[in-house]
């Protein structure tokens, strides 16, 4: 069964029907989007041309996650190690928020669909900000899915930062070395009021975490995929999640 899935996650496989116990879906699904460059090079195109067809792909897969059920997707769409990338690349992905925004607001006001960001913004454009600004404050009252963009988003800083923090509340006197626990952490990460993801997708085919979630993570189930992100598509998402149930079926309700 294993072996059948795996066949079936390759880009180069027919498409097959999966099934999907409907009472088993992973209530929050994080995807690292990787690859989009190298398709892009594949192609003999331009890296920005790959990440132009990445954002396609944001659309896929939110309009799939929202179909079965998920509550939460969080998109890793740019790393604080991105920085180094070349500045007309950087220049490029800083516009991309507001392009996807223009075109896919609408539909997901009218989804019902919450978007939200997580992320360090000190250092992101101020036209960067204002559109996910806008987009958070047009779809605050959304009850749907929650579409959480990782932007500027790098793991060991969040909780360097959540630590700091506690020590701040340590040094006004608020609160007490033997109340730091593991929820104090957890309530001051930026992911604050989100649940931890019960499922990691990263597409391009390295098996790294690089900087995402660390804390989060600790218990997720991690599903690896050699397709680069713009060929990601809804059976993708689907197998994805047929491979998390595989890997969660309680049988006989023990565990
Ligand atoms: C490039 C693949 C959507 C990953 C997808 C600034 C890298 C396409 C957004 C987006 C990026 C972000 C916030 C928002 C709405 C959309 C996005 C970036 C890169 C980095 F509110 N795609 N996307 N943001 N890529």
């Amino acid at each position: 069964m294993i072996n059948l899935l795996r066949s079936l996650w390759k880009s180069d496989q027919p498409r097959k029907t999966v099934s999907l116990q409907h009472d088993n879906i992973p209530e929050h699904v994080a995807i690292i989007m990787d690859g989009n460059g190298r398709w892009a090079n594949r192609r003999g195109l331009p890296r920005i041309i790959g990440h132009q067809n990445g954002m396609k792909a944001v659309k896929r897969a939110t309009i799939a996650a929202d179909e079965i059920g998920v509550k939460y997707l969080t998109m890793y769409a740019f790393s604080t190690e991105n920085w180094k990338r070349p500045k007309d690349e950087v220049d490029f992905l800083m516009r991309l928020p507001q392009e996807f925004l223009a075109i896919e607001l609408d539909e997901l006001v009218e989804k019902n669909v919450q978007v939200r960001m997580m992320g360090h913004t000190d250092q992101l454009p101020s036209y960067t900000i204002a559109a996910m600004e806008e987009a958070a404050e047009r779809t605050k009252d959304n009850t749907g899915l929650v579409l959480n963009f990782a932007l500027n988003y790098g793991s060991r800083r969040e909780i360097a930062d959540s630590v700091k923090s506690l020590c701040n509340e340590i040094q006004a006197g608020q609160l007490s070395l033997d109340d730091i626990t593991e929820d104090h952490i957890t309530s001051h990460l930026l992911s604050a009021g989100i649940p931890d993801p019960d499922l990691l997708i990263r597409t391009g085919g390295e098996l790294r975490l690089s900087n995402f979630m660390l804390w989060q993570l600790a218990y997720s189930e991690l599903v690896f995929s050699d397709i680069y992100w713009p060929e990601f598509g809804r059976e993708h998402l689907l197998e994805a999640v047929a491979e998390f149930q595989q890997r969660t079926r309680r049988y006989g309700g023990l565990t």
